[in-house]
């Protein structure tokens, strides 16, 4: 995987009457989680995301269904597609993504390290570079 993203795989119990996953702040997450989010309902064709983050870390899990992240961390691209919900993608700060292809009824959940502030947004590709090199 390019540097700044990896994959984190969640303990599951799989019993006759269904799975179950679990995910606890500082055994399973390097960071402590300080807002969790969710999409869903996003129509066909449409995509999430297109920015980076200063300082945000963020753990992406496909709760149901799957959809594909496009990473860039300024030098490196890859795309993953996440489709188990005991799966996590862990997204560190400065890598640039854009989520689409989501199928029907799929549920992004993300745990994200701080609160929401958008100057804490970098939603300008020519802005990351330069961030990137500096
Ligand atoms: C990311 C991808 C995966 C809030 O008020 N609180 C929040 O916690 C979030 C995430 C968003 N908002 C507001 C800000 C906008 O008015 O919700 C609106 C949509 O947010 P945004 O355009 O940033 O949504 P996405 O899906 O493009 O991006 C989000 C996250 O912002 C981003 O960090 O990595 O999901």
């Amino acid at each position: 995987m390019i540097a700044g993203i990896s994959k984190i795989t969640f303990p599951m119990i799989q019993e006759p009457r269904g799975n179950l996953s679990f995910i606890e702040n500082s055994t399973h997450i390097p960071y402590d989680i300080k807002r969790v989010y969710y999409l869903y309902d996003v129509p066909a064709g449409s995509a999430r995301g297109g920015h980076a983050h200063h300082e945000l870390k963020q753990t992406l899990i496909a709760l149901s269904g799957s959809f594909e992240v496009h990473l860039d961390n300024g030098t490196a691209q890859e795309t993953v597609t996440l489709n188990r919900p005991y799966e996590g993608l862990l997204v560190d700060t400065l890598v640039w993504r854009t989520i689409d292809n989501f199928s029907s009824g799929s549920v992004c959940l993300v745990l994200a390290s701080d609160i929401y502030r958008e100057e804490e947004y970098i939603r300008d590709y020519c802005k990351f570079l330069a961030t990137v090199k500096a």
